[in-house]
């Protein structure tokens, strides 16, 4: 009676529920480097080394703690090339009479695992992911009979549940959402932190030299290289933040700074998203340096909302959704991504320096993602098939589960509005606000029309204007409509020609 549980690579965590009951000394953990879910879509070099040493030295760890381990590397010769491939492989080498895994997070491999009870005749007990904290049915049950949902909501609730930043059943602070004071442009003379950096040990060292063979066509740089790759480094990672930039956290959180990618964000998606760190200890560890005075409500509240507002309620949506979710498109937007998205290539200075940071970090910070190359994709009416796949190559932390409500719902309205109450789309002076990045531009952001004006002043006008019917009744966005028929004729058709001429240059 032996029993196969298989270890996706973003269920790296020792209470993974695939592990629970494991008799050490008959059953088998299988964990697999394969091909095919490398390059489903090109995956930043950065990301694949980051997630092949995670996953060696996870195998590692388990291996000190006696578990019986196969491990398959991409270069073994003997690689299938895929998961259900290497399943296949060690069935035929072992008297397997069942397969224990962890539910994956993504709906494409779910779905596969599906099958296998079938495909390989014995029995696939596929158990919850309970390192989330709610899980799908209960957020299908929330969400039921709501025709829009709002973050929100979802986030009281999940701060009641759990009793975070709670005193007794009203809010630390009287205030749900300290929102309003976490929006500091930035300011000259602030003193960033470095990052967490670390040392490349031998494993690391050897998935670089792989990566760097295998997956030189990939989009990215490989070097410097300073993810943390085991549990312990990742938990230093946690509290280098919590030490050194929850404080700013808030006040920050919003502002986007020329050559500075790190800010006071935390750097700990990729760590959450593979099983690193789980999402209850970094919001208790959080919630901790607030009761001990190390940093204001606003910071805290601020932080505690991503992770248990925005990442749980984007996961909420992506089950209840897909795989309907992959296909909308409420703008019936179909232009192609512009080729500057992989090669930086564009005088536009605010996306030039966030997707160089993308290349060379596998990382850029939110108001980057939303704001710069996401709200450049809405307005440039890109279709939302290509802005996804960019988003889930480039990202370190990116799984679909995480990077397509994001992306179709948060940044393109692809949703018609199910899971944002309007668009994030905006001009160039949001931009020039929050950031630097104007000053060192080709274009000028107070320019409304004309060759040298912000692209993004004359798009967002047009961007409303093509969109009309779908937008003019939403009441968070309608009255900009107000403002656009004020214009004159001239006015209208200025916006109309250079929107025209400059998005014919990637049509
Ligand atoms: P911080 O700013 O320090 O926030 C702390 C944590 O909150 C993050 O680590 C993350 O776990 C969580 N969080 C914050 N915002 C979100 C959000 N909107 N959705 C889910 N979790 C959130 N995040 C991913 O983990 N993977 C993705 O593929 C991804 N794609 C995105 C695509 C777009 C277009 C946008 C606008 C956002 C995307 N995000 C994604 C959310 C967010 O940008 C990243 O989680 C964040 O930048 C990670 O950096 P950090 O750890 O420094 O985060
Ligand atoms: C993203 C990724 C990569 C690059 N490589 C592997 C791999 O070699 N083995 C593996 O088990 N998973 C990998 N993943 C993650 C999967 O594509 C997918 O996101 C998870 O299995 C969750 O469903
Ligand atoms: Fe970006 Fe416009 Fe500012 Fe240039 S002027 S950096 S394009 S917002």
């Amino acid at each position: 009676m032996t029993t196969l549980r298989l270890i996706l690579a973003d269920q790296l965590s020792h209470v993974i529920t695939s592990l629970v009951g494991c008799d050490k000394t008959r059953d088998i953990v299988l964990m697999c480097e394969v091909w095919d879910e490398a390059t489903y879509v090109k995956h930043h070099k950065k990301k694949i080394a980051f997630i092949f040493s995670a996953m060696r030295h996870f195998a590692k760890s388990l291996v000190e703690d006696n578990y019986n381990i196969e491990y398959t590397k991409l270069d073994d010769p003997n690689n299938a090339g895929s998961l259900k491939g290497e399943l296949k492989r060690i069935l035929q080498n072992h008297a397997i009479t069942q397969i224990v895994i962890t539910q994956p997070s993504e709906y494409r491999v779910l779905s596969d695992v599906k099958k296998w009870k079938t495909k390989f005749g014995i029995p696939v007990d596929i158990r919850p992911d309970d390192r989330f904290l709610c899980s799908p049915e209960e957020f299908s049950s929330w969400a039921k009979g709501r025709k829009q949902l709002r973050m929100e909501y979802f986030y009281r609730e999940m701060r009641k549940k759990y009793a975070i930043l709670m005193n007794g059943d009203q809010p630390i602070g009287g205030q749900w959402n300290y929102d309003a004071k976490n929006r500091k442009p930035p300011k000259e003379g602030l003193n960033i932190p470095d990052p967490y950096i670390t040392d490349i040990d031998h494993i690391t060292h050897d998935v670089m030299v792989l990566v760097a063979n295998k997956f030189s066509n990939h989009f990215g740089d490989l070097e410097p290289f300073n993810f943390a790759v085991t549990r312990n480094q990742a938990l230093q990672a946690l509290n280098l933040f919590i030490r050194q930039r929850l404080y700013y956290f808030g006040d920050y959180q919003d502002a986007m700074i020329e050559g500075k990618p790190w800010m006071y964000h935390a750097h700990i998606s990729f760590y959450l998203n593979c099983g690193l760190l789980y999402p209850i200890e970094c919001i208790r560890a959080v919630e901790n340096a607030y009761k001990q005075g190390k940093a204001p409500l606003n910071a805290v509240e601020g932080f505690i909302r991503q992770i248990i507002g925005w990442r749980e309620y984007v996961r909420g949506i992506y089950w209840l959704k897909m795989p309907d979710y992959q296909q909308e498109n409420f703008f019936a937007a179909k232009r192609s991504l512009p080729d500057f998205y992989w090669t930086a290539n564009t005088k536009m200075n605010c996306l030039r320096q966030c997707i160089l940071a993308t290349k060379q970090n596998a990382y850029a910070h939110h108001i980057q993602r939303l704001m710069v190359l996401g709200n450049f994709a809405l307005l440039a009416g890109i279709d939302p098939k290509y802005v996804n796949t960019w988003f889930l190559v480039v990202y370190a932390d990116a799984y679909e589960w995480v990077e397509l409500p994001n992306v179709s719902g948060m940044i393109l309205f692809a949703d018609g509005g199910y899971l944002a109450s309007k668009p994030y789309a905006a001009g160039g002076s949001y931009i020039n606000k929050m950031s630097d990045y104007c000053k060192n531009c080709s274009y000028k952001v107070t320019k409304k029309n004309g060759p040298d004006a912000c692209p993004f002043n004359y798009l967002y006008w047009n961007f409303l204007a093509q969109n009309r019917e779908k937008l003019s009744s939403n009441h968070r966005i309608g009255m900009m409509y107000k403002t656009y028929d004020r214009m004159n004729e001239e006015k209208k058709q200025a916006i109309a020609h250079d929107s025209k001429q400059f998005l014919g240059n990637f049509a």
